[in-house]
């Protein structure tokens, strides 16, 4: 059976929702050809979070690895080209740990690209009305963390999976619920772009 692991993170900070959880969810179990999506939710902790990813990595053997998380204040749906061998928290992770100025990997490459197939990806979404973009900043938090810790993982063991990482603004419900007013897609429309993404990845 070929998988495709799709993660999503948990709420942190001040936030009492994630949608990448919620997108993460909604693709659970979802076929696309002879694949199957597994989905699985990631602690926005340091050192956890990776060390979940890899495990369900070598344990599961995808083809593909789709990693996601929320970029409030984005616009739109983020295709990110590059993980960063940087650590520098913008807001403690859930454990309290506020790395600054820290390498993740000590004698690892300064970065990774994707190797999602971004560009094909980007006009996928843009003819589906999804509002799409390229980016070169996935942060120097979490969602880094684990796209670093995912490219370097398949560098270092020479495994064949193709893996990246998929920013995401916050859900529009969620935002009319909170009141205070941030740039928002509607879950269906998130979910959609997930679902569109993974089959770019997977011709
Ligand atoms: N977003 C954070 C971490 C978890 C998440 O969903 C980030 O952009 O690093």
């Amino acid at each position: 059976m070929d998988t495709v692991l799709l993660t999503g993170f948990a709420p942190f900070g001040d936030d009492t929702e994630n949608p990448s959880q919620q997108v993460a969810e909604a693709l659970d179990g979802r076929r696309h050809g002879s694949a199957t999506t597994v989905a699985s939710v990631l602690p926005v902790e340091h050192g956890r979070a990776a060390d979940l990813l890899i495990d369900a990595i070598d344990r599961l053997r995808p083809s593909l690895v789709l990693a996601t998380g929320l970029a409030s204040g984005r616009c739109g749906i983020s295709l990110e080209r590059v993980a960063l061998n940087a650590a520098h928290y913008p807001l403690p992770d859930s454990n309290g740990c506020r790395l600054q100025h820290t390498d993740l990997a000590v004698d690892g490459a300064l970065a990774y690209r994707s190797t999602l197939p971004l560009d094909r990806c980007y006009e996928r979404l843009q003819a589906a009305g999804i509002p799409v973009e390229l980016s070169y900043s996935a942060g120097t938090y979490l969602c880094n963390e684990v796209f670093y810790a995912a490219l370097r993982h398949a560098s270092a063991h020479d495994l064949p999976y193709r893996a990246g990482f998929i920013h995401m603004p916050y859900a529009s419900a969620y935002i009319a619920r909170r009141g205070h007013l941030a740039p928002s897609l509607p879950v269906a429309m998130l979910v959609e772009a997930l679902g569109l993404i993974v089959q770019e990845c997977m011709q």
